[in-house]
C-alpha cells in the first residue's frame, strides 16, 4: 500500500516546511498568557500543543480537519448507502487531510487486513492473566507484548537519519491498527465466551470484522460499530489519551510503547472508563430500587445523592466541551432511528433531560452536558454486547486512529521531546505576590 503512504508524505512534508518556517520566523511571538488557576486545573485552555488530525471547539465540538461528525457521515465513503462511513475513511482523512475515494477507503481496508497477522506470544500473554483482570488490563500487556515487532525500534538500532523516523513509525502504526480488531476479539471471547475464538475474514471491513471475530454478524451490529469507531477516534491533541501516546513517543518510544501509555490513561474513571461507569451506575440505580422502568423523580433522587456521597455523574461534564457532545447526539440520532422503545436508552435519554440542572445547581460543574460516554453503552448493550467491562477496549481500539495517526505526523514533523517546566507550590505563591507563602 505504498500509495497512501507516498500520498502522505507529498502532502505532509509541505507541512514540515511551514513548521520549520514557523519555528524560524516566529518562534518569539507571545501567543498566551498563563494563569495560576489554568495550571492548578490541570492546564486547560494552554495552547501547547501541534495536532493536526482534529481541534475540539467548546461550542460546536469536534472536527476532524474541519469536518464535523454530521460532514463525515454525510461525506466519507460507506460500504452501502444507509450505512454509516467507515473509519478507515476518517483514517485517511486525518492522515492525509482529504476526504478519500470509496477505493482508498477500501484499499485501505485490504491494507490493514493483509497486515491483521497477531503474533502468538501476543496471546499467550494475554492467555497468562487472570480471565479476572480488567480487560482494558489484557488489553494494555497485549500492545505492548508486540513492541517485539516494532521495526522503528531496529530501524533506531541500526543508526538510521532522524529525517526517517516517520517511514518505520508509519509501518508500526499500520501494522499496531490492523492488528487491534483481533487483539480486542480475542480478549472479548476469551473472557465472555469461553475462549470459543472466531478468525478473522480477510474480506471485512476493519470495524466489521472486530464485530464478526466478536461473534456479532448482524448488519445492524456492524453499522453502529463503523459509527462507534468513526466517533471515538480522534478529541484533538489534549485529552489523557492522545497526550499520553504523545508525550511518550516524543522520548522516541516506539509506537507500540506509545501506544499503551496512551491506553493506560484511557483506562481512568474520569476517561475512557467512563463509558463503562454510566452503565454500572445505571444498574446500580436499578437494583436498589429494584425496578427496571424508574420514574422521573427516583432518577433525580438518584443523582442527588451520587453527588452528596462526593462522586461525579459518569458520563456528564468535559473539560473542554460547553455543550452537549455532538458524539452523544450521533448515536442518539442513531438510537431514534434504528432503536424501538428500548428500556436502558429511555433511561438515559430521562438522564439527558434531569441531569443538567442538577449539575448546574451545583454551581461548579462547568459543563453539566452529556458527553459521549452517557450514550455509547446503552446503545452496544441494546445490540447485545453487554458485557459492559470490555467497552473502554473498544472506545481504545477507535482511538489508535487519531493518536497514531498522530504519532506519524509527530515524526514527520521531528517534534521534540516534551518538558514542561514544574515549581514547588511555594514558587507559585511568590509569583502571585503573596507574602503569607506557607512553608510547603
Ligand atoms: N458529576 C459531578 N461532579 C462533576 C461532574 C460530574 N459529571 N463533572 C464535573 N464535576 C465537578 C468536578 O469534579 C469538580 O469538582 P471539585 O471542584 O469539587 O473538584 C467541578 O465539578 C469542576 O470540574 P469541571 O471544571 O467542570 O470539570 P473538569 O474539567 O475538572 O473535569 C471531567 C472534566 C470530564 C473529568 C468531569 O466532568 C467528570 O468527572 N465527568 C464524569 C466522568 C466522565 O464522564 N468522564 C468522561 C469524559 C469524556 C471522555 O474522556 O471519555
Amino acid at each position: 500500500m505504498e500509495y497512501i503512504k507516498n500520498r502522505f508524505y507529498q502532502k505532509a512534508s509541505k507541512c514540515v516546511n511551514e513548521y520549520q518556517r514557523l519555528k524560524n520566523e516566529h518562534g518569539d511571538k507571545v501567543i498566551a498568557n498563563v494563569t495560576i488557576e489554568q495550571v492548578m486545573t490541570g492546564m486547560k485552555g494552554v495552547p501547547s500543543l501541534i495536532t493536526d488530525t482534529s481541534k475540539l471547539d467548546p461550542t460546536t465540538g469536534i472536527r476532524f480537519r474541519g469536518y464535523t461528525i454530521p460532514e463525515l457521515r454525510e461525506k466519507l465513503p460507506r460500504l452501502n448507502p444507509d450505512g454509516e462511513p467507515l473509519p478507515e475513511g476518517l483514517f485517511y482523512l486525518m492522515l492525509i487531510g482529504e476526504i478519500p475515494e470509496r477505493d482508498d477507503v477500501l484499499n485501505l481496508s485490504k491494507d490493514w487486513a493483509t497486515r491483521a497477522y497477531v503474533p502468538q506470544h501476543v496471546f499467550d500473554v494475554i492467555d497468562a492473566i487472570p480471565k479476572n483482570a480488567r480487560p482494558m488490563t489484557q488489553f494494555s500487556a497485549a500492545i505492548l507484548s508486540m513492541a517485539t515487532d516494532s521495526i522503528f525500534q531496529k530501524a533506531y538500532r541500526t543508526g538510521v537519519h532522524k529525517k526517517h523516523y516517520w517511514d518505520t513509525t508509519y509501518e508500526d502504526v499500520m501494522n499496531l491498527i490492523a492488528r487491534l480488531p483481533r487483539i480486542a476479539a480475542y480478549i472479548y471471547r476469551r473472557q465472555f465466551f469461553n475462549d470459543h475464538h472466531i478468525e478473522p475474514d480477510p474480506r471485512l471491513d476493519w470495524a466489521g470484522n472486530l464485530a464478526h471475530m466478536m461473534g456479532h454478524e448482524s448488519d445492524e451490529i456492524k453499522r453502529l460499530l463503523r459509527l462507534y469507531m468513526v466517533i471515538h477516534a480522534d478529541h484533538e491533541g489534549g485529552n489523557v489519551s492522545a497526550h499520553a501516546t504523545h508525550l511518550v513517543g516524543s522520548a522516541l518510544s516506539n509506537p507500540y510503547y506509545a501506544y499503551a501509555a496512551g491506553m493506560l490513561g484511557l483506562a481512568g474513571p474520569l476517561h475512557g472508563y467512563a463509558n463503562q461507569e454510566v452503565i454500572n451506575w445505571i444498574f446500580s440505580m436499578l437494583q436498589e430500587l429494584d425496578t427496571d422502568n424508574p420514574t422521573e423523580e427516583q432518577i433525580i433522587a438518584y443523582s442527588k445523592r451520587t453527588l452528596a456521597e462526593g462522586r461525579v455523574i459518569p458520563g456528564y461534564g468535559h473539560a473542554v466541551l460547553r455543550q452537549t457532545d455532538p458524539r452523544f447526539t450521533a448515536q442518539q440520532e442513531f438510537a431514534k432511528k434504528y432503536v424501538k422503545d428500548d428500556k436502558l436508552i429511555n433511561i438515559v435519554n430521562t438522564l439527558h433531560r434531569v441531569v443538567p440542572p442538577i449539575l448546574e445547581e451545583t454551581g461548579k460543574v462547568k459543563n453539566p452536558w452529556p458527553n459521549v460516554d452517557a450514550y455509547s453503552g446503552s446503545l452496544l448493550y441494546h445490540y447485545g454486547i453487554k458485557e459492559h467491562s470490555f467497552y473502554t477496549v473498544m472506545f481504545g481500539v477507535s482511538r489508535a486512529l487519531g493518536v497514531l495517526a498522530s504519532l506519524v505526523m509527530d515524526r514527520l514533523y521531528g517534534l521534540p521531546i516534551e518538558r514542561p517546566s514544574s515549581y514547588p507550590l511555594k514558587w507559585y505563591h511568590e509569583q502571585a505576590g503573596d507574602k503569607s507563602a506557607p512553608g510547603c
